[in-house]
């Protein structure tokens, strides 16, 4: 069957669009032959990824372009999703799934001698952001097409994504990610639709011909944004948005005044001055690096994406009047937040609107997500670095704050302090303009993305909007999308979910509440370790190929994995092990259920602390592994280059999931949603989704402890000691005397001594203050894991009760509250048979 049966001139079936499993192959051996230029005898296996990854890009082109031919046609709002981070993954394994081709093609890749699981194992993932944050967008874009919502991601295509992570003698040292080196066959450039961003220079005002007041701006520098388009596809739909990514490229390849004075180089810097901004990611989740070029990328994607918004309103409607009715921008926490300034900018000074109105319209068209509480995250520029580079939005801003605190004044008279603490503008010492609450100002919703946290936002740092405005504020709890983490992930466990309650599911998550009653049958019970059994070995064989230890896969696998920080705690994890060793140690013959501790992730190149928490990790590792008196019963291994990748076979293979950060500070964790999902248990705090993942599947299908937010508050609060700590806990002590003794460190006491200090000096984590909670905790994990029937019995349980945890909930909430938007349906038929 081919796509296009409208058009006579296709008999056979086509090449590019045929399902067939023979087509595929010649599909396949077409691409190889004119796409990579290889025969068969002499391609890699890389040549063979992208032929493959071509035959099926052309297969979703139909779909693609129809989708964003629809969007045109109809005049239903569009959804913009401004990002500076896609962590994508790799897409075709995805786009298999989603499409619902993987029979076919798996059989034609055979059928070609080759395999699919190695080929999709070849694909380099886009690594375009830094772990939660990033990771959303991606989980938010998938289901926004598959639930045919139309859609737009924008973004920044960043020529070096995330760093790759290796391990040098328990160090993480950082190697450049090269993702683009060899291609990537999922995109397409639109140098056509190029659009030209300002920066620099100052601004002059003038008295236009009608007589009104006016003010340009006159740039020192001037950069081109060229698109690259990634069809992101919906789960067995025809939907196929868009995702639209910039990269930078200087307005004139060549300076020809300065190169006829003479001035070669100086002609060629500024070509290689624009192509910085678009050159590599700032590694630092949850970390505000105040440069230049950082804010230089934030204004550049979102006026590029502003400006594109803008020309494809205008090819179908007079005026902007209505653009807030066309798009609804959610602004992916506050580094796409100049966007306010900028529409307000293109608004006034190109399109000639009155203040007012076009502030009507910009309050109509953003909204906010938070995504952090953490004081360290929180973006505020200098003025002085701000006024250079984006000297008119400084001017709006200026203007934005006016106004508004001139509303402020009519609320509350006579309010001086309140006044500063909602100015845009930070004026206490050295000036700032702090960017949440241009974001907060210039929106008409705000959210925060787990109850906890959205509750925290209005008593915290965004308290007096929330006092001014209480209606803009909302929860939209995360999610994750059920297609990548369970269907592609796991699919021993997704097909045996499907052979009992069908596939529903996987558009539908609620309906994985029909597995419940199978906890109850010692058969379900059993099928469900087998799977479990096999996904562990599975990991277990990529752990030896990676660092050559061999892991038992009937051992409890307790994982963490995420970006290291102090907030999340891989240290209080790594002293429980130390903890399990010691009690060995002094008891030779104790019996405990065997674990395997599984940790990945990066720490921002930067972050020292982080870093020496990675060398404990290792150093850990080294002793325990290789101490004949532990034997099976402890290992330790730390997986280097945590990313998408490695999450998809990670997560499956966990029995117990780590989310330990200290209450209040993680503002949902997503992770702990692909955790449960997979039937890992969690042992975790009472912080972000937590809260809400216990509530869901039952306190008793849960390992809760440590302290309250309130609680971690009033320790705080009280001037927290850990040396009380440490002196009445023996435990503790023991532990931390051990690493203070040099044992993990070939006897050099000073190796670990920053992290101690800061344990014992300043620890706003309090990690010394969940300790005992955490080791008591860990006692009923381990002693739970002994009756393996009631374990599986609450893993499934878990599975069962994830309904909530779907992105396409929580895609569907913003949707409703905050977009006002309605799905359009995508038809297959060739919208242009004779390419008119
Ligand atoms: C984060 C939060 O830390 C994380 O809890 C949350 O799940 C994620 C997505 O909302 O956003 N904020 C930042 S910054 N990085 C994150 O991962």
């Amino acid at each position: 069957m081919a796509f296009n049966t409208t058009n006579p001139l296709i008999q056979v079936e086509d090449d590019r669009t045929g399902l067939s499993v023979e087509t595929l192959k010649r599909a396949l051996a077409d691409n190889l032959f004119y796409l990579q230029g290889k025969f068969p005898g002499i391609a890699t296996k890389h040549d063979c990824y992208m032929a493959l990854a071509y035959t099926i890009r052309d297969r979703l082109l139909q779909r693609w372009l129809n989708t964003s031919q629809t969007y045109l046609n109809c005049d239903n709002r569009v959804v913009v999703y401004l990002s500076a981070e896609y962590l994508l993954g790799p897409h075709l394994g995805n786009n298999l799934i989603n499409l619902g081709l993987w029979e076919p093609v798996k059989q034609a890749v055979e059928e070609s001698g080759l395999n699919l699981e190695e080929l999709i194992n070849i694909e380099e993932e886009p690594g375009l952001g830094n772990g939660g944050l990033g990771r959303l967008a991606a989980c938010f874009m998938d289901s926004l097409a598959t639930l045919e919502i139309p859609a737009i991601g924008y973004g920044i295509r960043y020529e070096f994504g995330i760093f790759d992570q290796e391990i040098e003698d328990g160090w993480q040292v950082e190697i450049t990610d090269k993702w683009l080196q060899l291609g990537n066959p999922w995109e397409i450039a639109r140098p056509e639709a190029a659009v030209l961003v300002k920066l620099g220079g100052h601004t002059e005002s003038y008295t236009d011909e009608k007589g009104d007041y006016r003010v340009r701006w006159i740039p020192n520098n001037l950069v081109k944004g060229i698109p690259y388009d990634t069809p992101i596809l919906g789960y067995k739909v025809s939907t196929a948005n868009n995702l639209r990514l910039w990269k930078s490229e200087a307005a004139e390849s060549f300076d020809f005044q300065r190169f006829n004075m003479g001035d070669y180089y100086g002609a060629v810097q500024n070509k290689v001055t624009s192509e910085n901004l678009t050159k590599v990611l700032y590694p630092n989740d949850e970390q505000l690096q105040g440069k230049e070029l950082r804010l230089a990328q934030q204004y550049f994607f979102v006026s590029c994406s502003l400006q594109d918004m803008i020309r494809i309103h205008l090819a179908d409607n007079p005026s902007l009047e209505n653009f807030h009715e066309h798009f609804a921008v959610q602004l992916n926490d506050t580094h796409p937040s100049i966007g306010v300034a900028e529409l307000m900018r293109l608004l006034v000074d190109e399109h000639h609107y009155e203040w007012g109105k076009a502030w009507n319209i910009t309050q109509a068209t953003f909204s906010f997500t938070n995504h952090t509480l953490l004081p360290e995250a929180l973006e505020k520029w200098s003025l002085p670095l701000f006024s250079q580079m984006l000297p008119r939005h400084l001017e709006i801003i200026y203007e934005i704050n006016q106004r508004f605190l001139d509303q402020v004044r009519i609320k509350y008279p006579n309010d001086g302090d309140r006044l500063a603490q909602l100015s845009i503008i930070d004026e206490a010492g050295e000036k700032w303009v702090r960017m949440a609450y241009l974001a907060t100002v210039g929106s008409h919703a705000i959210n925060g993305v787990a109850a906890l946290h959205s509750q925290l936002i209005k008593e915290t740092i965004l308290k007096d909007f929330y006092e001014l405005w209480p209606e803009k504020f909302s929860n939209k709890t995360n999610g994750v999308t059920p297609r990548r983490w369970l269907v592609l992930s796991n699919p021993r466990l997704s097909n045996l979910i499907s052979s009992r309650i069908g596939e529903g599911w996987i558009k539908n998550l609620d309906e994985l509440k029909q597995l419940e009653p199978f906890a109850d049958l010692a058969g379900f019970r059993q099928d469900w370790r087998q799977v479990k059994r096999e996904v562990k070995q599975d990991l277990a064989h990529y752990i030896k190929a990676q660092s050559d230890l061999v892991v038992n896969p009937d051992s409890l696998f307790d994982v963490q994995v995420k970006r290291i920080h102090e907030y999340k705690r891989q240290h209080l994890n790594i002293l429980h092990v130390i903890h399990l060793y010691l009690q060995i140690k002094n008891n030779p013959n104790l019996e405990i259920s065997p674990r395997t501790f599984i940790y990945g992730g990066k720490a921002a190149p930067g972050y020292f602390i982080a870093k020496l928490i990675i060398k404990l990790i290792n150093s850990v590792a080294e002793v325990v592994n290789n101490d004949p008196a532990i034997g099976d019963r402890l290992k330790v291994v730390f997986l280097s280059n945590y990313n998408v990748k490695f999450g998809q076979k990670v997560y499956p293979a966990a029995d117990l999931s780590e989310q330990i950060s200290t209450a209040g500070k993680e503002a949902s964790g997503t992770g702990n949603m692909k955790f449960s999902m997979n039937g890992a248990l969690t042992i975790g705090t009472l912080d972000g989704a937590n809260i809400e993942i216990r509530e869901e599947v039952g306190a008793e299908n849960f390992f809760l402890f440590g302290l309250t937010t309130p609680e971690v508050e009033k320790t705080l609060a009280a001037g927290y000691q850990p040396w009380e700590y440490y002196n009445n806990y023996p435990d503790l002590k023991a532990v931390v005397d051990l690493i203070n003794s040099g044992f993990f460190s070939h006897g050099d006491t000073e190796l670990f001594r920053p992290l101690m200090d800061s344990l014992f000096g300043h620890d706003p984590y309090l990690v010394f203050a969940d300790f005992q909670a955490y080791v008591d905790c860990q006692h009923q994990v381990g002693e739970a894991y002994k009756d393996q029937e009631n374990w599986s019995r609450m893993a499934i349980l878990n599975v069962a009760r994830m309904g909530k945890f779907s992105s396409d909930r929580t895609i569907r909430e913003y949707a409703e509250d905050i977009w006002a938007i309605k799905p359009v349906v995508i038809e297959l038929e060739d919208l242009c048979p004779d390419g008119q």
